[in-house]
């Protein structure tokens, strides 16, 4: 890891494990795979808390070099994300439209599923908390081109970094960035934990029980 450039990798990880987003021990995932940890973006539940994700994020996204001029939170977890990160782009001097859309299409008053700024002709970067299968994903890859603008990238916190499913070669992250052709930025993967891991003693234990989930489902 690069100190300069991956501090805001240990930075997330620091504050994730604070509030407990970030936790061991064992948890069935939607994949039914058993894993040694679990990331809950839902932990991020303070304006203090989400503040410093969204500051981590935007370090990821100018780190990435993405172009994009608008973002979009997919319902319901990319939507306090996409909103915390319009909020800190605002602090650090730019003003981005925000745009999300809701679960339901509301027949009656403004109609529709999408609230905020217009997406046609923009360049939108969705931001979301974790990719497994790339169900959500796909789900407002598809709402945004309706909607006639660009997908430009995909900014999450966590790249488990595991493949699809069984035999796959790649991750779900993998595979939509190559559909796409558009770039999936994390703040961290599943590489940078063990690197973080490794460099704390308290985290020894943990350290083998994910070395051992990656040898399993890890891609390589
Ligand atoms: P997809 O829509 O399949 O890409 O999956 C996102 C889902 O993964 C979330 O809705 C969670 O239920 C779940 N998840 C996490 O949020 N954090 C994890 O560390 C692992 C999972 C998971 O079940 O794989």
């Amino acid at each position: 890891m690069n100190a300069t450039t991956d501090d805001y990798r240990t930075r997330f990880l620091q504050l994730a494990l604070r509030v407990e987003a970030l936790r061991f021990g064992e948890f069935t995932l939607k994949s039914g795979r058993l894993s040694p940890y679990f990331f809950n973006a839902g932990r991020f539940d303070s304006g203090a808390a989400l503040a410093g994700l969204a500051a981590c994020y935007v370090d990821a996204v100018d780190a990435s070099g993405i172009e994009f001029d608008l973002l979009f939170g997919p319902a319901y977890k990319g939507i306090p994300l996409a909103t915390a990160l319009a909020c800190e782009y605002a602090r650090r001097g730019r003003d981005l439209p925000l745009a999300f859309n809701r679960k339901e299409a509301k027949a009656h008053g403004e109609g529709g599923s999408l609230i905020g700024a217009a997406l046609a002709g923009k360049r939108v970067l969705i931001v979301d908390d974790v990719i497994t299968a790339g169900t959500a994903i796909r789900e407002a890859l598809a709402i945004i081109a309706d909607a006639g603008g660009t997908p430009a990238g995909i900014v999450i916190a966590l790249d488990r970094q595991e493949r699809v499913r069984e035999g796959a070669a790649q991750s779900a992250a993998q595979a939509v960035a190559a559909e796409q052709g558009i770039a999936v930025v994390a703040v961290a993967g599943l590489d940078d934990l063990l690197a973080f891991t490794g460099e704390r003693a308290e985290f020894v234990g943990q350290r083998d029980a994910l070395l051992a989930y990656r040898a399993r489902y890890g891609i390589a």
